[in-house]
């Protein structure tokens, strides 16, 4: 039987765009979108799609061997708000999905495994401006610390198993097929589609509030590029930093309000604002750079044209 790719969290912000990405790549039939719940499989039906609970070792092993995987996207996980929410939550599904889906891998004999970090294992003491690769890691939210934990086990089955664990510190990501949902750079998806619903947004972080961002089709690329890196070129398998644009909540208003100038925005920060201010502004990824040739594409305002033109086209007909 042909190999296949199995992807968790198919329904997710990422993985509802990831899904067709790969499909357009290697076919509709190699890649087995999974999903939690039933809902949200419409938009996958164009190759199989199964029903899983990734915090089922047994269930996944089934998934693995009926469709003989040879590489998993695991991208089932909770985000930083909806984590601080319910912490204990957010460890069980963050940390027990991934042992499951590494251990799954191992016994399986799936040589590869992709698994989302993010910005989120920075915390306070980290540089503001440019956090480096190497920066401490001492995050203060529990979806940071399951990235950390997560990151340190990706690389300890890396070098006690071999197994191919390649992992990347997304920063917010901003895409106009699939809304986020629980994460603290939400607000920077909601702002487009208030903006061309009602014209005017009421932003829960501050207006000067600078976090890095990612417009998804950058995400998609570097996903792809680095899963697609010879083995010999990533030289890190735990995270690595991925970078493309910063800017503040007032800035991404602006940009938007130089295309619908009657666009409003007010400030009404909640607990959310905490997590953002505890991650740097900028991230420095020139080993990302340097290692496999990552480039973003898309700036602050190349970003905004291809957002309020995709939006509008699905909005408004
Ligand atoms: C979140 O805001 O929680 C995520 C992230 C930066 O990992 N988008």
């Amino acid at each position: 039987m042909a190999s296949r790719i199995l992807v968790t969290g198919s329904a997710g912000q990422i993985g509802a765009e990831l899904v067709p990405y790969l499909r357009q790549r290697f076919g509709n039939d190699r890649v087995v979108a999974a999903i939690h719940k039933a809902a949200g499989a419409a938009l996958l039906r164009a190759g199989p799609v199964e029903v899983v609970d990734v915090s089922s070792a047994e269930a996944l092993a089934k998934l693995v061997k009926e469709y003989a995987v040879d590489t998993i996207y695991h991208l089932a996980a909770l985000l930083s708000a909806t984590g601080e929410n319910n912490p204990q939550l957010a460890w069980q599904v963050n940390m027990d999905g991934l042992r499951n889906v590494l251990e799954v891998a191992r016994t399986n004999g799936v040589p590869k495994v992709f698994w989302p970090s993010s910005i989120g294992v920075f915390g306070p003491d980290a540089p503001k401006e440019m956090a480096p690769q190497n920066a401490a890691l001492n995050p203060t939210t529990m979806y940071g610390v399951t990235k950390v934990a997560g990151e340190l086990l990706c690389n300890y089955y890396f070098l006690k198993y071999g197994l191919d664990v390649r992992c990347l510190r997304y920063p917010g990501l901003i895409s106009s097929e699939a809304p986020p949902g629980g994460g603290t750079t939400d607000y920077a998806v909601e702002i487009f589609y208030e903006a061309l619903r009602t014209g005017s947004y009421s932003c829960f972080l501050r207006e000067d509030t600078v976090l890095p961002m990612m417009y998804m089709p950058d995400a998609l690329r570097a996903t792809v590029m680095l899963m697609e890196a010879p083995r010999t070129e990533v030289r890190l398998h735990s995270g690595y930093n991925l970078s493309a644009i910063s800017f503040s909540a007032g800035e991404i208003a602006g940009e938007i309000r130089s295309r619908i100038p009657s666009f409003k925005v007010t400030y009404k920060p909640d607990s959310r604002q905490r997590i953002a201010d505890s991650w740097p502004q900028s991230i420095d990824d020139s080993v990302a750079r340097r290692d496999w040739g990552w480039r973003h594409e898309y700036d602050l305002s190349k970003m905004t044209s291809d957002m309020l033109s995709k939006l509008d086209k699905r909005m408004n007909g």
